[in-house]
């Protein structure tokens, strides 16, 4: 469907006239649009993103903990580094005030600061670059530690509940209204015979082994901005999913995304695979700023964190590819199922390595920085 880009950009505050706006195709869920502004010569930009609200259906409860996280971030962050914190997303109101604007159609539309300077990557070109990534997620999650109450809201209810993803996945499979099931036979035998992945960290929550916390939700490596001169991370994007969740989720999805120098559809699967010194140098830069608060079954279930959520990436790339693409953008024929497979292809490379990968797990929580400081002083 067609915006009138310019008309809904001047529900907003912005800081000059408005100029053009440019669509950026990554993302799954939401539109988006660089948005470029001028005032007295200079030009300011701006990202405008159109909520996708069949998916966050209460897109106002989405801006509520936006808004409360970019605020928290920043006042964190400007204590020791002011100019850093300068460069971290803030939500831009729309005329009136309000956190987003509802255009006629009931479209919810938000404004945020352009990160100048700063780029992203979408697969890892090297350990330091993961890394460094890694770091800035682990960073984003300490910096929430201290989020004054009342919790944040879980903006989608039961994002990581594999089992229930797993349910949901049965139905669909059950109806096969496309009939699809038939060219994803080997993919789904393969959710079947691993299912008892699903259940292990709903028993350890219970248990209070694996604390809730605030987690990101969607910790891909293309969702870190770093510098474009110097390579060091500036800010984590793409705030939607920030709500109540677990550590291990969030350092299992950047396993998934950013250990794995192949993209999630690539349909070449020798490509697929679970690169060691990826995961090592990701598993150095969470540690180095996620050691001094979490747990030991949190640490010791980092690697398992990897497993999971690409298995869980996996049933729910695969049950959108039977209910006929619903949910996910696609740009090809059978592009879920690509995606699927790619998954079910890194759960095996993580499977058949996992011991080792504890081993550099917990080598790297004990000699980050944090854990060494307290070792010495103690
Ligand atoms: C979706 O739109 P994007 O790319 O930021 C999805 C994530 C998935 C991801 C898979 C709200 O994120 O959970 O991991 O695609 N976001 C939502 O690439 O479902
Ligand atoms: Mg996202």
């Amino acid at each position: 469907m067609k915006h009138d880009i310019a008309a809904i950009a001047r529900h907003f505050n912005l800081g000059g006239e408005f100029v053009a706006a440019t669509p950026v195709t990554a993302g799954h869920i939401n539109d988006t649009y660089v948005l470029t502004t001028t005032a007295r010569g200079k030009t300011i930009r701006y990202v405008l993103q159109r909520i996708n609200h069949h998916v966050f259906k209460d897109p106002l409860q989405v801006m509520e903990n936006i808004v409360r996280v970019t605020e928290h971030l920043r006042a964190r962050v400007s204590r020791n580094d002011p100019e850093l914190a300068s460069r971290q997303l803030v939500v831009i109101p729309a005329v009136g005030g309000a956190a987003c604007f509802r255009d006629a159609r009931g479209n919810f539309w938000r404004v945020y600061n352009f990160i100048e300077h700063a780029v992203t990557y979408d697969t890892p070109e090297s350990p330091g670059l993961a890394r460094e990534a890694a770091r800035m997620f682990g960073w984003f999650q300490s910096l929430l530690t201290d989020l004054p109450k009342p919790p944040l809201q879980e903006t989608i209810p039961g994002f990581h509940d594999t089992p229930r993803r797993f349910e949901c996945f049965q139905e669909v499979l059950k109806a096969d209204i496309r009939n699809r099931a038939a060219r994803a036979r080997p993919e789904i035998d393969f959710l079947f015979q691993n299912v008892d992945i699903c259940r292990v960290l709903a028993d350890l929550v219970a248990g209070g082994e694996v604390p809730v916390r605030i987690a990101h939700y969607d910790t891909k490596i293309n969702n870190v901005m770093l510098d474009s001169a110097t390579g060091k991370g500036v800010c984590v994007i793409d705030l939607d999913t920030v709500m109540p969740g677990l550590s291990i989720h969030d350092f299992g999805d950047l396993v998934r995304t950013a250990a794995c120098p192949a993209a999630e559809d690539e349909r070449d699967l020798s490509k697929v695979v679970l690169d060691v010194s990826l995961f090592e140098a990701l598993a150095q830069g969470f540690a180095a700023e996620t050691g001094r608060f979490l747990t030991p079954a949190e640490k010791s279930h980092m690697v398992f964190g990897g497993k999971l959520i690409t298995f869980e990436q996996m049933i729910r790339f695969l049950t959108d590819y039977l209910a006929g693409d619903l949910y996910y953008k696609v740009h090809r024929e059978g592009h879920n199922l690509d995606r699927a497979r790619t998954q079910m292809k890194l759960v095996q490379s993580i499977i058949e390595q996992e011991e080792s990968l504890n081993g550099l797990v917990a080598r790297a929580f004990q000699d980050s920085p944090q854990t060494r400081i307290e070792r010495d002083s103690s």
